[in-house]
């Protein structure tokens, strides 16, 4: 069955001068190419293969003699969702149900910027932070290298990249400038709000 490389939802130069061409021919060509290719070469002709990637990241979550399958599993996922988390001309304050949700369980929509925020400035080395319903409730939480939440049984709503691939070239060591502007100018909120209705 394999799992599919998917192409990036806009152009290469879409998100500039915000991310640039080269950092997501890079990170999409090279680095999540390569996690896409090293999944598929290790699911095939095992009995992962004819399971949902969303399975086999649960399956190997489980068991410490597929971390490597699990790294590359849910890297490929990871970045697949995080493409779809950007567009150009996003950012800023969501609106509708979504909005009206992000008030009602941080407080208001600052507070939720604070969080998210902090998860990503204090995830030390690479990770990712998330937006997750978890039981009917949004919270931001972060995991370190491929991790994912869908294996603490809550549901991804919005992913950022804080690895440093994600961002180096354009921002160098300033990861906070990063963070400001993926929440600034580059969250596509349509997607959330999407996610959150199908949950
Ligand atoms: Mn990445």
């Amino acid at each position: 069955m394999g799992y599919e490389l998917p192409a990036l939802p806009y152009d290469y130069t879409a998100l500039e001068p915000h991310i640039s061409k080269s950092t997501l021919e890079f990170h999409h060509d090279k680095h999540h190419a390569g996690y896409v290719s090293k999944y598929n070469a290790a699911v095939e002709g095992t009995d992962m293969d004819s399971k949902s990637i969303e399975d086999v990241i649960k399956a190997a979550a489980a068991d410490p003699a597929k971390s490597g399958l699990f790294n590359n599993a849910a890297q490929a996922w990871n970045h697949s969702f995080y493409w779809n988390c950007m567009k150009p001309g996003g950012g800023g304050q969501p609106t509708g149900a979504l909005a009206e949700k992000i008030a009602a369980d941080f407080g208001s929509y600052e507070k939720f910027v604070e969080e998210f925020t902090t998860a990503g400035g204090t995830q030390f080395g690479s990770g990712w932070a998330w937006l997750v319903l978890d039981g009917g409730t949004l919270k931001v939480t972060k995991t370190s290298n491929a991790g994912n939440p869908i294996t603490d049984g809550v549901t991804p709503l919005l992913t950022m990249d804080v690895w440093e691939h994600a961002y180096y070239l354009d921002y160098q060591n300033k990861r906070p400038a990063y963070i400001e502007t993926f929440l600034g100018s580059l969250v596509n909120w349509d997607f959330v709000a999407a996610n959150l209705a199908a949950a």
